[in-house]
């Protein structure tokens, strides 16, 4: 049989043609690394999710030298990573290998972090893991790209990457109090702080108390506590007209805190003032405390 050179020729370039596609279609299934949110890490109840070992623990843990697990919930209509407000960053050291693990408590969601190939659906009940690896410190924004109710576009976060000498994972444990001072005499707070870096490091800790703020240090071993202790001469504080002394401890982490629990706060009564009945509005300061003067 004899066919024309040209018919030939469309014949082998409409088989190439299909040989491309299929092979474009084969690499872009296996060759990348793109998967199916699945099963592989079991099923999850999506409204216990406090109590599962992983989403019971949100936020930044390090598994590694340079390599962290991060635990986020999505939720209508944001990211939950363990922080204090709604959308504080999730901070992470630059040059890291970060592992995000998200579910959701709710519908479905995703996971993306824009100028990445970070990309994820997010499915209640299941998790979806990407591994990215940061180089320079840098700013990324997390966006949900499933329309997931009413609130959908407001839904979004941030991840920053700062530099390995501001990241931190200090978090202020416990504070130790007196419960009332003596006005004149010192006061003593003793702060105990968790580090949950795998290394030593030394970490700033405030004291803000009555107008003033104290600065100290304590240097924690590795996944462990260290304790800090304040004396305060409550004599160099003004404290004429108050009930009680109003303190907060923070630690500094150089950068927004990546736990819930970086600060710390309390009240020391101050003897003799105020126990009797002067006014006092609702935040317990006195408002008129004549007797309460020396
Ligand atoms: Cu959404």
């Amino acid at each position: 049989m004899n066919i024309h050179a040209y018919e030939k020729l469309w014949l082998i370039a409409a088989l190439l043609l299909i040989v491309g596609f299929v092979a474009t279609i084969t690499y872009g299934a296996v060759g990348l690394g793109i998967a199916m949110v699945d099963d592989s890490e079991e099923t999850l109840d999506p409204n216990a999710l406090d109590e599962h070992e992983r989403f019971g623990d949100l936020g930044v843990h390090q598994t590694g030298e340079n390599q962290y697990d991060v635990n986020v919930r999505a939720y209508q209509f944001n990211y939950d990573p363990g922080t204090t407000a709604v959308h504080d960053p999730i901070v992470l050291p630059e040059n890291s290998e970060v592992t995000f693990y998200v579910t959701s408590s709710d519908v479905i969601h995703s996971f993306s972090l824009v100028g990445t190939n970070v990309n994820s659906m997010v499915i209640p009940g299941e998790v979806s893991a990407m591994t990215v690896e940061f180089g320079d410190p840098d700013e990324y924004g997390i966006l949900c790209n499933e329309y997931c109710g009413s609130g959908h576009h407001a839904m979004e976060g941030i991840v920053q990457v700062v530099p390995e000498e501001d990241f931190h994972l200090f978090s202020i444990e416990s504070v130790d109090a007196h419960e009332s001072v003596e006005p004149g005499d010192d006061l003593e707070l003793t702060a105990t702080v968790a580090n949950d870096a795998l290394a030593e490091e030394t970490a700033a800790v405030d004291l803000e108390i009555g107008d003033e703020t104290y600065e100290n240090e304590v240097t924690v071993d590795a996944e462990s506590t260290g304790t800090v202790t304040f004396t305060v001469d409550t004599g160099s504080l003004d404290t004429d007209d108050l009930e009680a002394l109003d303190w907060t401890v923070t630690v500094e982490s150089g950068s927004p805190a990546t736990f819930d629990d970086g600060t710390e706060s309390g009240s020391v009564d101050l003897e003799g003032q105020g126990e009797d009945e002067t006014g006092t509005d609702d935040d317990g300061t006195a408002t008129e405390d004549e007797e309460g003067d020396e």
